[in-house]
């Protein structure tokens, strides 16, 4: 595939080799953002996904007839290709490749919605705490907003430098095990940059960097759409213990079991 070049000056990229985060002013171009609206509003106005257990709550017990605090969709790309299409994908893969390196891959995307007024806060949490305990990533987070992204409306807070921590133990929002989101046990807050954007821009993060999003108490919704790229992962001789995972009894998963079942 021919990609277009990226434009990361070597000062960007010692930047987030240092802080562990990037700022992008433009990733999505202007002429695709109502497009990218439309697709994300119409997935998640239909719950696309909710029967496989890829659209949830993410910081609540996902009950089927409560709305939604922090709705996410995980691989939205596979229900609507139309996001497989934008440019900024191939973008994001040019430059994703000067910060890990020539064999980085899109490994998975994401949506979380923040709804006009009531959108939950995403707690302090490093991704990595999400993922496989046995395996070393090289690994971002690509994050766009469809909108403009600012304090108010639950744009990003990193804590520069923390890519380069262990990685730290987390709990179930609310310790509550039928939540699916996570957060870190315990993080000091006062040394973070708070990250807003122009719709369409993008901040890009580390794996292990430690993160948070506000809640929406704006009267709009707050649309991000996530790309994760990764170098291929390398197996741990000595595993974490994600013991956070093991009393876990989401509905999220009971629907994910079931559907598989049924698939046979
Ligand atoms: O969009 C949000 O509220 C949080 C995003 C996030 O945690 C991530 O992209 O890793």
């Amino acid at each position: 595939m021919s990609l277009p070049k990226s434009n990361l000056t070597p000062e960007e990229i010692a930047f987030f080799h240092r802080e562990g985060y990037l700022v992008i002013d433009r990733l999505l171009e202007e002429s695709e953002l109502a497009f990218a609206r439309e697709v994300y509003d119409r997935i998640f106005e239909a719950r696309t996904g909710r029967e496989e257990g890829n659209e949830f709550d993410l910081a609540g017990a996902d009950e089927d007839e409560k709305p939604a605090a922090l709705p996410q969709i995980l691989s939205p790309a596979r229900y609507a290709p139309e996001f497989e299409t934008l440019k900024a994908r191939e973008r994001a893969l040019a430059i994703t490749r000067q910060l890990l390196g020539e064999d980085a891959f899109f490994s998975g995307d994401h949506a979380i919605l923040k709804p006009a007024g009531y959108g939950a806060e995403t707690p302090w949490h490093q991704d990595e705490a999400y993922w496989d305990e046995a395996s070393h990533y090289n690994a971002v987070s690509v994050w766009i907003p469809f909108q403009e992204a600012t304090q108010e409306n639950g744009c990003l807070h990193f804590i520069p430098g923390s890519h380069l921590w262990e990685l730290k133990p987390h709990h179930p929002i609310g310790n509550d095990p039928r939540v699916h989101g996570l957060e870190v046990d315990e993080v000091d807050p006062s040394g973070a940059v708070v990250c807003p954007l122009k719709a369409g821009g993008a901040t890009i993060h580390h794996s292990r960097t430690m993160h948070y999003a506000g809640p929406n108490r704006t009267q709009g919704v707050r649309r991000a759409y996530i790309m994760v790229f990764q170098t291929p992962a390398r197996k741990l001789e000595q595993p974490h213990d994600f013991y956070w995972w093991k009393s876990r009894t989401t509905t999220r998963e009971k629907r994910a079991q079931a559907y598989k079942e049924k698939q046979g």
